[in-house]
């Protein structure tokens, strides 16, 4: 669920998901997923697509990800808690 990928993100538990804790999250899925699922263009590094994540969920726009933001984000765009499922088993 959307809280608990919020923990798993939150690499530090201070309740924020910076930037970089999710790139270490995401490049550690990219880095399991390998080859194995083709992803498009704009999304086929860690970098995009944490990029992209960010442009959409950040919207108090302080490079930062409240709980509140990250729930809001993962109901629109499901696959960044699914992704999880890869990284958590
Ligand atoms: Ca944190
Ligand atoms: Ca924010």
């Amino acid at each position: 669920d959307a809280l608990g990928a919020f923990k798993l993100y939150d690499l530090d538990n201070d309740g924020y998901i910076t930037r970089d804790e999710m790139l270490n999250i995401v490049d550690a899925i990219y880095q399991m997923v390998g080859n194995t699922v083709e992803l498009p263009e704009e999304e086929n590094t860690p970098e995009k697509r944490v990029d992209r994540i960010f442009a959409m969920m950040d919207k108090v726009r302080d490079q930062r990800h409240l709980r509140r933001e990250f729930q809001e984000g993962s109901k629109a765009d499901p696959s960044i808690v699914q992704a999880l499922s890869l990284y958590d088993g």
